[in-house]
């Protein structure tokens, strides 16, 4: 593991630790036995595990204790200094430290630390940019205060607007998210949504094709973000089509926070100078705790503001305690120095791939994560998931563009860094997951099933390849301890 049990401090951190987690299973244990088994296999279970998936991380022992605390028990709906409930004033200086770390590390006018997910924190963006683009000029053109005022044909006209306003997002077999207007969230049902693809021929995001389509579409938002291209994305040219057909550019970065805490995107790779709102989740390669985050320009702060009790139940003082802490280890040099090992191990895996003849989308990565057509192997996405998964390999099927299987079966598998390079993985580690990939995937072929979906649901791993595979990962896991020192 890098650099989270590291720390010149005055205690030894990862002996500290031990004692902690020692005592607070004991403490579980008197209640519910089951519970502090499960916690400890679950470690178990990691440390045991060779997780590639792309959204997954370890959080530091550090960013884990905080959340076992008594910040939990207390109600805080509202802002900081502006709550719905008493003796608010340990929540207002944790909420605080959290949004001060975001604004340094990410370079934003305002961050908002109280979203849960990152679902919520874009509906708190969603909403924000609703009440900011059309509920206060609306009201003020119609000469009213507040929705209260209105006439019933007034109240009709807005309902129409409100229920009529379009978004652009990324397509999700080019890597987009569900959050972004697509029919099984809500965002889906507040948005008329139309999406951008990628280049047929190249799988790159192709700007000309983003403009055109929003000359035509007039969104009131563009969304820029992805949970599942490979590419990093030039925000600047996102932001000057958003300026040219009047759209509020917002950017999702859950995936790729990390990337832009630690330096690695920089310049016009960097979102947070060019979007009105950027929304993030804090648990992937930012390496915190489960959580949203929403940073926004001045002129959003007020709106976003209004995300809890408009769309968020009461902030999770514990969270936003971890949230922060994990902040600060995000403004570290060892952070940066974690943050580009991230982006050269996923150039390195993606060439391990190559040179074994494998396909990539988009040919290759620079970002934290690969995306393998799998279909060359004559397998599904979901063949292939379930064959690595018997092998040790943990990895999760994804859609590939225009993909032929659907989103369900698909004929991908995307693969992450963030998580085995916080266990210390280096450029001969993936290397080698590269080559212990692809001999599954040769070595895996489709059974047809004699009932529904022939030749879709099931697969046959060779024999042996398992066992060896999971011995060949179980010697680098060894070799690259989850959470070293810490013992339970
Ligand atoms: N579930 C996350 C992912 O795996 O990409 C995104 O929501």
């Amino acid at each position: 593991m890098t650099d989270t049990l590291a720390r010149p401090a005055a205690v030894d951190y990862a002996a500290t630790a031990s004692q902690a987690y020692r005592a607070a299973l004991a403490v579980i244990e008197t209640v519910e036995p089951r519970i502090a088994d499960a916690t400890r296999a679950e470690l178990a279970d990691q440390r045991d595990s060779l997780k590639l998936i792309a959204s997954e991380n370890y959080a530091s022992p550090a960013v884990l204790l905080t959340m076992g605390t008594w910040l939990s028990d207390k109600y805080a709906e509202g802002t900081v200094g502006h709550r719905f409930y008493a003796a608010c004033q340990n929540i207002d200086t944790v909420e605080s430290i959290a949004a001060e770390h975001a604004r340094a590390l990410f370079g934003a006018d305002y961050a908002y630390a109280q979203p849960h997910s990152g679902i919520d924190a874009n509906l708190v963006a969603f909403w924000a940019i609703l009440a900011h683009r059309v509920e206060l000029p609306e009201l003020a053109e119609l000469g009213v205060k507040g929705v209260n005022d209105l006439t019933e044909e007034q109240w009709e006209t807005l309902r129409h607007k409100f229920g009529n306003q379009r978004a652009l997002g990324m397509s999700l077999d080019a890597g987009g998210h569900l959050t972004h207007g697509f029919r099984p969230n809500i965002s889906g049902k507040m948005f008329h949504q139309r999406s951008y693809g990628t280049d047929p021929k190249t799988q790159l995001l192709d700007y000309d094709a983003v403009r055109r389509t929003a000359h035509e579409f007039k969104p009131l938002v563009l969304i820029a973000g992805y949970s599942a291209y490979p590419r990093r994305v030039n925000f600047a040219k996102m932001r000057e089509i958003a300026d040219e057909v009047g759209a509020t550019f917002m950017v999702d970065m859950a995936h790729f926070a990390g990337l832009v805490a630690g330096k690695v995107f920089t310049g016009e790779e960097d979102p947070v100078p060019y979007a009105h709102l950027v929304t993030t989740t804090t648990h992937k390669s930012l390496r915190g705790p489960r959580g949203g985050m929403v940073l926004a320009t001045k002129d959003y702060a007020e709106d976003v503001d209004r995300g809890c009790p408009m769309v968020l139940g009461g902030p999770m003082g514990h969270v936003m305690a971890a949230k922060a802490v994990a902040l600060a280890e995000a403004r570290t040099p060892e952070f940066r120095t974690y943050a580009a090992a991230v982006a050269d191990n996923a150039k390195t895996l993606a060439d391990g791939f190559l040179r074994r003849g494998a396909t990539l989308v988009t040919g290759g990565t620079d970002n934290h994560l690969v995306l393998l057509d799998v279909s060359g192997y004559g397998l599904t996405g979901r063949q292939a998931e379930s064959a690595l998964l018997d092998a040790g390999i943990v990895t999760n099927r994804n859609a590939v563009p225009s993909d032929p299987n659907g989103a369900w079966y698909t004929s991908g598998v995307r693969l992450g860094t963030p998580a085995l390079t916080t266990r210390g993985f280096g450029a001969d580690e993936f290397d080698r997951v590269a080559e212990l990939a692809v001999n599954v995937l040769k070595n895996t072929t489709p059974v047809t099933a004699s009932t529904g979906m022939p030749g879709k649901a099931k697969y046959a791993l060779a024999d042996g390849v398992a066992h060896a595979t999971k011995a060949a990962t179980a010697e680098m896991l060894a070799a690259n301890p989850l959470y070293p020192g810490l013992e339970l």
